[in-house]
């Protein structure tokens, strides 16, 4: 199976998670957008779905789920996203696509956090993939700054400017050996609105699409 097909498995067995009713929180990503497909048929049980990113917004709408605001909805039951790494605590690294602020709150605001992804993400030291760095622009260089203090290599992703009118920095030979301590660091330099450390509120199931079918690491 290649990777998107393993991406697709992990979508299809998050569906076991999904409660009976009420408004759903959605992430960003090619394993979400899985996701949100085969949600088109199931949408019938539910309010409508708060959603992490524009991306996301359009695909719910075109399946036909109503999208509401966070603010218009109370504590989610269910928050469902991918990732770009996972350790085994379930310590994330996400990002990849530049969501990470809305997913961060969303994810927050939701009372389980079910992370689907395909076996490649699972690793046992997070940092190979790039941190992204929400960053406020007119600190850019500043907190590019802060983040080679910290050991890392931070690139400006050029060209991208997230929903929130931020841009990241994406930091490079980072070898995080702890995710909550480095996340608590880099969310304490000024100009940071987001660190894709997802380590102080991790998931609390993650579904990996693998050959022998999906693993869930709880
Ligand atoms: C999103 O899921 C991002 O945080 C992360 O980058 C992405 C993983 O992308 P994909 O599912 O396409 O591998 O939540």
């Amino acid at each position: 199976m290649n990777q998107d097909e393993l991406k697709r498995q992990a979508a299809q067995a998050a569906l076991e998670y999904l409660p009976d009713s009420g408004v759903l929180g959605i992430g960003t990503g090619s394993t979400v957008n899985h996701f949100i497909d085969f949600l088109a048929d199931v949408k019938n049980r539910f309010e409508g779905a708060v959603s992490s990113s524009e991306a996301s917004t359009e695909r719910l709408k075109a399946i036909g789920m109503q999208v509401f605001d966070l603010n218009a909805v109370g504590e989610l039951e269910i928050y469902v996203d991918g990732a770009d790494e996972s350790n085994h605590s379930l310590h994330l690294i996400k990002g990849g696509g530049g969501a990470l602020t809305r997913e961060k709150i969303i994810a927050a605001a939701s009372k389980k956090f079910v992370c689907i992804a395909d076996e490649s993400k699972l690793v046992h030291v997070m940092g190979k993939f790039p941190l992204p760095v929400e960053v406020i622009p007119m600190a850019r260089s500043y907190v590019a700054r802060e983040l080679v203090k910290l050991g890392g290599t931070p690139v400006w992703r050029e060209n991208f400017i997230t929903d929130n009118g931020n841009i990241i920095l994406d930091v490079q030979n980072l070898e995080i050996m702890e995710p909550v301590k480095l996340e608590t660091q880099i969310n304490q330099i000024a100009g940071v609105v987001t660190v894709g450390i997802f380590g102080h509120r991790p998931a609390d199931v993650l579904i990996l699409g693998s050959e022998s079918g999906p693993k869930t690491i709880l």
